[in-house]
């Protein structure tokens, strides 16, 4: 026999617990986490699209010239905390819309090689795939940051085909070398670090530009090496 269901009683945790989750905002939120998680996962295809057009290239010179020009390849999606501290801090509206249209770097795919030509032989590449647009690029290694960083920054838009769809994706790809991307990673922690007295953080970012300026001259030294080698 069924047990009579007794109602909750009026101000219990289980009875407040119900009524938001069958209230009309507690279905907005479920609607709007499933909208959100479903954009997340668009953005995620968009990641492996991209990185596997980078592993065939790869592979492709592997067979073909005997070197991997890739390292190493790292991807990330934008944490929802930090999405919406980017819309709030550059003014734009806190909306899905609004993601789609103003931030290009929910996706962002990190390519690291051991030189630095090949940050460029790989973005030539890519970018002359016929399902790759470019939005925009920007040169950090022949124009560096004040503060010594360096990497090519491109902004692509790719397609991912779903079960009944073609999205169009924006994806960030970074490129850059092992010692950028070592020195990028201490530069990281610096400007994380809240607390460091005002001349001690300025004392360590004079020597993380000038660590900035050996590296790059190493990368040049280490590629010319490479030529030199390769030209035997
Ligand atoms: P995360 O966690 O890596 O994503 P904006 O993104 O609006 O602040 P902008 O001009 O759109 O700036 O982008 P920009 O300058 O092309 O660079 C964005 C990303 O490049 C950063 O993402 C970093 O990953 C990296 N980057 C740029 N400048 C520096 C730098 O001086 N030092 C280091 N270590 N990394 C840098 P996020 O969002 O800051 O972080």
């Amino acid at each position: 026999m069924k047990a009579e269901e007794k109602p909750l009683p009026e101000g219990s945790l289980e009875r407040r617990l119900l009524d938001a989750l069958t209230s009309g905002e507690a279905v907005r939120t479920r609607d709007a986490l499933e909208k959100f998680r479903r954009m997340m996962s668009y953005y995620k295809c968009a990641i492996m699209e991209v990185e596997t057009k980078f592993r065939v290239l790869d592979e492709q010179f592997s067979t073909r010239h005997e070197r991997n020009p890739i390292d190493t390849i790292k991807s990330r999606l934008k944490s929802p905390e930090s999405i919406l501290e980017k819309l709030t801090r550059k003014g734009f509206p806190r909306t899905f819309a609004s993601v789609e249209q103003n931030l290009t770097d929910i996706a962002g795919v990190r390519v690291i090689c051991s030189f630095k030509d090949d940050i460029y032989m790989l973005a030539d590449c890519i970018l002359k795939q016929d399902d790759v647009k470019l939005i925009t690029a920007k040169d950090y290694i022949k124009n560096p940051k004040e503060n010594g960083y360096r990497s090519l920054h491109l902004i692509i838009e790719i397609p991912i085909f779903l079960q009944d769809e073609k999205r169009f994706m924006k994806v960030e790809v970074q490129l850059r070398t092992i010692a950028m991307e070592f020195w990028a990673n201490l530069e990281h922690k610096l400007r994380y670090k809240k607390n460091l007295p005002p001349e001690l953080a300025a004392a360590t970012a004079k020597r993380l530009l000038s660590c900035a300026e050996k590296s790059a001259q190493l990368d040049e030294e280490m590629g010319q090496i490479r030529t030199v080698i390769e030209g035997v």
